[in-house]
């Protein structure tokens, strides 16, 4: 358990270089780099793609540069550790992933790893040891878009996804296999993995990728855990046929079938309210011609909710809306679960640490859960772990135009420094 007596730490007063961390940010962000009309600068860096490889590449190379000892387990994960003088402690653990979607953005992710190696290098230039080594990780996959599930890297870290289940993960993309591509890109690394020692404590600093801190004021959100994440995919095929002779009356259209799925999820999240979400986010049409009724229709259903017992009324509706529309439109059904995670509370003593810290050097905080599934809540399950939010402009994220002010990461990026010294205890 993390050291629950805090003892304000003769370091008080240390602060994070910014400038530097939103340089790295921003050389980071050049690679997959993906420019807006009105000066977007988003990143396109799809998990074990070439431009996943050459993100993987520059990280590796600072933390290298900053003298820490690199592992890359069977998975692809990467962790840098900057040893402790206590050789029987566990490590104090900083993660997050560097990993994007196809409209990323340059802080998804990237902000809680390279802000952890800002915290190594502010250490480092004051010459401050700690007790526990201190490690820096990124994760493979964690965004999930191209081999499913999301998280998929931290999920096998913690013993939750067998490896061999993982490796064999097909992408949506174009079918390669997770194993083939590690192999291909160089990161099919010998650490054993599930990991065969869990540290002490996880802490993962985060944009917030919502509007919930922007529109309250507030610069410090303080995670206290991650709501529940169905996916599942579809695939209804009927019968093609010629769009201009075949009669209404005898149409089996897999299309109108899924568009009204679609329909109906989006229904469904306005009218439960609350927490609930629904998004049909990849829809792929056969053999997607005009003048052709498809033949099948293959597309994704995201499903999520702070409370699994309205999460699974969800699923349960939705389940019995598809069954039924194919059943009418006499076509058939395939349905494959892709990610199905509970939501998760992290540890009280780690969330009150990083409120007490944010308020401590005079931020403004607000406790929330969080809608984007995180690689914290898989460390959740092995050590007391939480996360650290800064405002996102717009809300948005998943967007090109994803951005957050440099004020609010140095805000959240002294709050991470902070949070490790005390679970570091400086000798
Ligand atoms: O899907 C998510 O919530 C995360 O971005 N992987
Ligand atoms: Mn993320
Ligand atoms: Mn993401």
């Amino acid at each position: 358990m993390p050291p629950s007596d805090p003892t304000p730490h003769r370091s008080a007063s240390l602060r994070v270089d910014a400038g530097r961390l939103v340089r790295r940010l921003n050389e980071l962000g050049a690679i997959g780099a993906v420019h807006g009309p009105n000066g977007e600068h988003g990143c396109a860096r799809l998990a074990l793609t070439d431009a996943d490889r050459d993100g993987r590449e520059l990280v590796v190379t600072w933390m290298r540069d900053l003298g820490l000892s690199v592992s890359i387990d069977a998975i692809g994960n990467v962790v840098a550790t900057r040893a402790g003088t206590n050789p029987n402690v566990a490590p104090v653990m900083i993660g997050s992933h560097i990993d994007t979607v196809r409209t990323g953005g340059r802080f998804d992710g990237n902000l809680g790893v390279l802000g952890g190696l800002e915290v190594i290098e502010t250490l480092q230039q004051h010459g401050i040891e700690t007790d526990h080594a201190i490690q820096v990780a990124f994760f493979t996959d964690e965004e999930g878009a191209r081999f499913a599930p999301d998280m998929l890297g931290s999920l096998v870290y913690v013993g939750g996804l067998a490896l061999e289940q993982a490796l064999d993960a097909r992408a949506a993309d174009d079918g390669a296999r997770l194993g083939d591509e590690l192999v291909r890109i160089g990161y099919a690394g010998s650490t054993p993995c599930p990991t065969a020692s869990s540290p002490s404590s996880f802490i993962e600093l985060h944009i917030e990728q919502g509007p919930v801190l922007e529109e309250a004021g507030v610069t410090i959100g303080v995670v206290t855990g991650v709501q529940g994440i169905s996916w599942t995919e579809v695939t209804i095929t009927g019968r093609s046929a010629h769009a201009g002779t075949t009669p209404m009356r005898l149409r089996r259209d897999p299309l109108f079938a899924a568009a009204a799925i679609a329909t109906e999820a989006r229904r469904l999240a306005g009218d439960m309210g609350g927490t609930q979400v629904a998004t049909v986010g990849r829809f792929e049409v056969f053999p997607n011609l005009v003048n052709v009724i498809p033949q099948s229709v293959t597309f994704t259903i995201d499903v999520r909710n702070t409370d699994d017992a309205l999460l699974r009324r969800a699923e349960q509706h939705l389940l019995q809306f598809v069954e039924q529309i194919c059943t009418q439109e006499s076509c058939t059904l395939q349905m494959r679960t892709m990610a199905r995670f509970e939501p998760v509370s992290f540890d009280e003593s780690m969330i009150n640490r990083v409120e007490r810290v944010a308020t401590a050097h005079g931020n403004s905080t607000l406790r929330l859960p969080s809608g984007a599934g995180h690689d914290a809540q898989m460390l959740a399950r092995v050590c007391p772990t939480s996360m650290i939010f800064v405002p996102s402009v717009n809300g948005l994220s998943h967007n090109i135009a994803e951005f957050t002010e440099s004020a609010d990461i140095e805000a959240g990026a002294n709050v991470l420094l902070h949070v490790v010294l005390e679970l570091a205890k400086p000798s």
